[in-house]
């Protein structure tokens, strides 16, 4: 039996403190699961570290936290985009990682590198900017050991809406043929964030996604997969990590007399990795309220989880609104209507219908 533990786009950072303890700690976990299935390597596809700059300052804490890996636990490492940022020419091998030389596929081996080991060969494609020399490329025949390619990218045929809005990125892709044409067995991707399994010409392929929260959006929970090899089928596992969290995204109305009593709710159900979202939407009369709320917000929550915003950009500050003489008569109705509310979504119907009927006034005023 084979088993490889892939992941790809843990993006390693030293940006802040709290950053590099938490991408770090989620390194540390990927190494337990390695060990704790006794993953024989763990296969990492692009994107280890954020920039260049992050292996230059920390391939001694990386080197040190893959030393904790079983022996037997052989890494395999091939450049991302993410590995390019800041490069300045240098190349990922001139550090010590921990990983013999010829198991770091950098850049410069474009557009492909083999790897034979005792029971598996691996196609490792680092990133590049321009995929068209693979087409073009030098494969061995396939032996009978198990092949499985290892890139970082985009595949032809990879849904759109699994797409990352990486301001980094350039539209290249990987044609796919590539892996039907080399008799892969497996396809271990690099790049895309959101977990995506999918099918290249009846070949498994998967992106694991970001083992980490690398940034706003991204949702769901963060995992890795063991992928075991055995009499000619495999077996692909999801692992969670804990460590890694969850994104949450939150929407809280703002209510105009800025009672935030409903938020108490808000912590339910958060973790202590997570980084909640908070969405604040409504009216507030005055600027104030918004900063009272957003307040209570981060008092409600900063102990209770990883990372905190709060987005006000869709509150509508309406000053003075209630002092209209259309704004009076408006109010004078719907405190009757409202005070004959029976339950609470009828309540918070009306408050709704206020919210809605104060915004049209707005705009009526200034007509
Ligand atoms: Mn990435």
């Amino acid at each position: 039996m084979l088993k490889l533990l892939h992941t790809a786009d843990l993006h390693l950072t030293r940006d802040t403190p709290a950053e590099m303890q938490y991408s770090y700690s989620v390194l540390d976990e990927i190494v337990e699961k390695a060990n704790e299935h006794a993953a024989d390597f763990l296969v990492l596809a692009g994107d280890v570290f954020n920039r260049f700059t992050d292996i230059e300052a920390g391939h001694r804490d990386f080197k040190e936290r893959l030393s904790k890996l079983q022996k037997k636990c052989e890494v395999i490492y091939i450049a991302g985009n993410h590995e390019n940022l800041a490069r300045k020419k240098r190349k990922i091998n001139s550090y010590d990682l921990g990983i013999p030389a010829g198991h770091v596929v950098d850049s410069d081996t474009a557009p492909l590198q083999y790897i034979e080991k005792a029971n598996v060969e691996f196609l490792c494609i680092p990133h590049q900017d321009d995929y068209a020399a693979l087409s073009e490329a030098v494969v061995r025949e396939r032996s009978n050991k198990v092949r499985v390619a290892v890139a970082h990218g985009i595949v032809t045929g990879t849904s759109l809406e699994a797409l990352v809005d990486d301001e980094d990125e350039k539209a290249v892709v990987i044609d796919s043929s590539f892996f039907k044409k080399h008799g892969v067995d497996f396809v271990c991707l690099g790049h895309i964030h959101k977990k995506t399994d999918f099918k290249i010409d009846g070949i498994e392929a998967a992106y694991p996604g970001s083992p980490r929260v690398w940034r706003k959006g991204e949702a769901g929970a963060r995992q890795v997969n063991l992928i075991q090899f055995e009499g000619g089928r495999y077996h692909k596992t999801a692992l969670t990590l804990k460590s890694a969290g969850e994104y949450r995204s939150v929407d809280f109305a703002l209510r105009l007399d800025g009672d935030s009593s409903a938020l108490s709710k808000i912590a339910d159900g958060v973790g202590a990795q997570d980084f909640v979202y908070v969405s604040l939407s409504g009216i507030a009369e005055v600027q104030t309220v918004i900063e009272k709320v957003r307040r209570e917000i981060y008092e409600t929550l900063e102990a209770r989880c990883r990372r905190v915003e709060v987005d006000t950009s869709g509150v509508q500050v309406l000053a003075g609104i209630t002092q209209s003489t259309l704004a009076k008569k408006f109010l004078a109705v719907w405190e009757i209507r409202n005070a004959a509310a029976q339950t609470d979504s009828e309540r918070r119907l009306y408050l709704r219908a206020r919210e809605l009927g104060l915004l049209e006034i707005k705009a009526e005023l200034e007509k």
